[in-house]
Order: structure tokens, then sequence, then C-alpha cells
């Protein structure tokens, strides 16, 4: 039943296709025609990176910053889009080599605190209460390089910080057990939601969680959702699919594993998901393979898979499967799910 949920993806999703053995494949397109390419998809919120807003941020004044994310808000407004989060993207720079907020050297763990803060203020502007923290540096490739535990005592301490800098906003953190890091310190939505308890403001500090991410730690995304609906952390969801154990591959919603998919689904619409104005947010890549003229197709085809199984979901016979699960036929019960994914 398309129209009921609202649908967002962040301007990386539109991408060159370059792989760490290879150059990009697809010429860059220009953050305003991206925007554009929105709607025709059926999208109607961008997720942000600080600097997908402020292109080279750190070369400008907070003033600078504001007011060039007051300009991108206008240019959201035109097209009539909202801004679902930003994120801080502390794993580019210099000063993050061996980590953000966990770095090693109190001045990088600083310039990741004043970058945090200047999100913040990026935040205010494009006016949406989600941040987004993928801790992407936050893990060791060796044990002995940092202290695990100092290393949460730091990512509590900077996300108190930044709770404190913006008493308007939510923080999702975004977990993930490996890549580029060995290890990552926030591997699983147990862990962000234990570290959410440790902060100054538990009922500010949630979880994004990306199918892709879950699968990597080993674990199944549509119960790591619910372990997150259980505390009412869900704040929002990286939606995408993985095949197997090797690198992130952010493949289309579904071309993998469409059980996997469908329970997602199955679960999200079950608990309301969307209507305390949560996303379904999307974190896909096209393949490399893809042309420039239709390198979107893996947005457009993720959003359509969420749809079609919505309506599976909602066609499925539960009192079915009820009486499947008291007679505890569980055989019968996995033929009827096949079934009905089958269209039999
Ligand atoms: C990495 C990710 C990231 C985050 C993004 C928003 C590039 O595996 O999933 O996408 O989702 O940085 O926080
Ligand atoms: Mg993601």
């Amino acid at each position: 039943m398309p129209g009921e949920y609202r649908f967002s993806f962040g301007p990386w999703n539109i991408h060159e296709g370059a792989d760490p053995f290879g150059p990009t494949v697809r010429d860059s397109i220009a953050f305003s025609k991206k925007l554009k390419m929105y709607k025709q998809l059926g999208f109607d919120g961008v997720q942000f990176h600080d600097d997908d807003a402020v292109p080279d941020m750190n070369d400008l004044s907070p003033e600078q910053i504001i007011k060039k994310a007051e300009e991108v808000k206008k240019m959201l407004d035109d097209e009539g889009l909202v801004a679902e989060f930003v994120a801080p993207r502390v794993w580019e720079d210099a000063r993050t080599i061996d980590g953000a907020y966990t770095s090693n050297d109190p001045a990088c763990r600083e310039y990741a605190k004043e970058r945090s803060r200047r999100m913040l203020d990026i935040t205010d502007a494009l006016d949406t209460k989600l941040v987004v923290l993928w801790l992407a540096r936050e893990g060791t490739y060796i044990r002995e390089a940092k202290n695990s535990k100092v290393a949460v005592d730091r990512i509590v301490e900077a996300i108190n910080d930044m709770l404190t800098y913006n008493p308007r906003v939510k923080i999702a953190i975004e977990p993930k057990p490996n890549e580029p890091m060995d290890q990552a310190y926030i591997p699983t939505t147990g862990h962000a939601l234990a570290i959410a308890y440790l902060t100054s403001e538990p009922e500010r500090v949630g979880v994004n969680i990306e199918t892709a991410h879950t699968i990597l730690a080993g674990l199944d995304p549509s119960d790591e959702m619910g372990f997150a609906l259980a505390f009412n952390k869900l704040f929002t969801v990286h939606l995408n699919d993985q095949n197997g154990l090797k690198f992130d591959e952010d493949k289309t919603f579904g071309s993998v594993d469409i059980r996997r998919a469908f329970n997602q689904v199955r679960l999200l619409d079950r608990y309301d998901y969307g209507k305390s104005g949560e996303f379904v947010g999307l974190d896909v890549k096209a393949m490399r393979t893809q042309k420039q003229e239709m390198a979107t197709k893996h947005l457009a085809n993720s959003r359509m898979i969420f749809l079609r199984l919505v309506e599976l979901v909602r066609s499925l016979d539960q009192d079915k499967v009820e009486k499947l699960i008291v007679e505890r036929d569980y055989e019968e019960l996995d033929m009827l799910i096949i079934n009905h994914l089958m269209g039999r």
C-alpha cells in the first residue's frame, strides 16, 4: 500500500562505483541533480553526512557552515523533500586515521568532538532531529593498540557531549562489526543499546539497524530489529542485503534472501514502524557493472520490493500461522511461508 511508508536514502547511494581495487566507472552527479531524482524515484527523505550538506566544512567558520546548510534546507524545500538525519563523517580526515572519539591522540579526539558540534549545527539548519553515528574507525587493527574499556568510556563521553550541545536531537548509533576496522567496538544492536544506557540521557540514544551489518555480525536482521523495538529504540533503519560474510555489499533490499527481507518487513509492519515519523531508510549501492544512465534502479527496486513485501506480509494467513504454532508444526509453517513467497 504505497503512501503509508516514507522512504529515504543518502546522496552516497548514487555513486561512482569505485572499489578498493578499481577506479570510478561512472561520472559524479552534482548534489542538486541528485535531489531532483528523489521524488522521481519515490523518495521523500534525504539522509546526510554533515559534508554532504556542507562540502569542505573544515575550511569554513561555524557561521559559514550554518549559512551553507540553510541554503541546502531551501533546496530541500524547493524539491518538497525533508532531511531525515545528519551523520558526522569523522573517518576521512588525517586526524581520524586511528579513530575519532577513541583515538589515542587527545588532539584528534578533540577534533572529532568539534566536528560533531558543527554537525549538530547542520542538523538544526536542516531541521531534522535525528543524528546517526556510524562509528567507522572506533575499533582496532591489532588488539594491543587501544584499551577497549577506555574506548567505551570515550564513546560515551563523546555522545554526552553531543546530547548536551544540542538538546533537540536524538542519536541513532549504527552498529557494524568490521570494515574498515578489523574489530569495531560497537558491533551489534546489543552493544549500541548498552552504550545508550551509559549516557547522560538514555532516552535520547537508540539505533539505526542496517541489514548488511547485522549479517556481517552473524546475526539475523529482523531479530536485531525486534530487540531494538522491545526497548523502543529503533530510531531508523538502513535496509539492504548482503551475500554472506565478505565486504559490506549494500545490495538491493531483498535481492539475496527474499525471506529474510520478508521477515524484516513483517516485523516493521506489525509494530507500526513509521507511524511516529520514522523513515524506511535504504543504504544500497548499484553494482559496479551498472551503466551511468541506469545507476538508480537499485533505489527504485529496493523501494518496490519493500512495498510488495508489505502486501505479502498483510496477505499472509495469520490464523493459519497461529494454528501451526499451537500445533508446533513448524515444517508446515515453513512450507506455508515458502508457498506464500512463491505466490502459491
Ligand atoms: C557504512 C555505512 C555508512 C553509514 C553512513 C551513515 C556509507 O557501512 O553503512 O554508509 O550508513 O555513513 O551514517
Ligand atoms: Mg549504513
